[in-house]
């Protein structure tokens, strides 16, 4: 099923997410949701939060648009070594819609975590991959991309964003006093 996805200033997005206790069915089927979201929206990785989902399960694939599907579930992820060098790359943020900026992050991080499974798996990655990893497991932790990048612009965006949440909710208490037509 897809799921509706939050967009700032959302509170939700900005808390930190529980541990999973128990890699079974039903986080088997709420990691296959957060898939048919990702892949819907179309992004390269869902946190759990980003759906109302206040636990630390991510989804990533970052296979090439007409490539195979290489789907990743990382439950209870932590990065365990990061490297001293930086990369910077453009990011975006299926939360933050059409708003994209450059973040500069640890080049190379090594994430220990549960697989779908519940085995217990270490990945060390580079590139787009090590990027989007720093980028969900902040989610988790209530850190979104914006706060990466610079005051100025971060307040810029945000006054954007509540702008639009408060033209939405007068929208939509409009609708709602609106009489029905029989
Ligand atoms: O967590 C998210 O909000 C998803 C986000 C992940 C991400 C993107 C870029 C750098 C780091 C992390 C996205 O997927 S935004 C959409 C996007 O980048 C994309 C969409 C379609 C094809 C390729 C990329
Ligand atoms: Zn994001």
């Amino acid at each position: 099923m897809i799921r509706p996805i939050l967009i700032i200033p959302d509170p939700r997005l900005k808390k930190v997410a529980k541990p999973v206790v128990a890699v079974d069915e039903a986080m088997r089927a709420l990691a296959a949701d957060m898939f048919e979201t990702m892949y819907e929206a179309p992004g390269i990785g869902l946190a759990g939060p980003q759906i109302g989902e206040m636990v630390r399960l991510v989804v990533m694939d970052i296979a090439k648009k007409d490539a195979p599907r290489r789907p990743l579930t990382l439950i209870n992820p932590e990065i365990m070594w990061s490297s001293p060098e930086k990369s910077v790359y453009e990011e975006g943020c299926l939360s933050i819609p059409e708003f994209y900026e450059e973040v500069e992050r640890a080049a190379m991080v090594t994430v220990r975590f549960l697989d779908a499974q519940g085995a217990e798996c270490e990945l060390t990655a580079d590139g787009i991959l090590a990027t989007c990893l720093q980028h969900e497991i902040d989610h988790l932790n209530g850190v979104l991309f914006i706060d990466h990048i610079s005051k100025l612009k971060r307040d810029r965006v945000m006054r954007k964003f509540r702008k639009e949440a408060k033209r939405k909710a007068e929208e939509g208490e409009a609708e709602a006093a609106r009489p029905a037509i029989a």
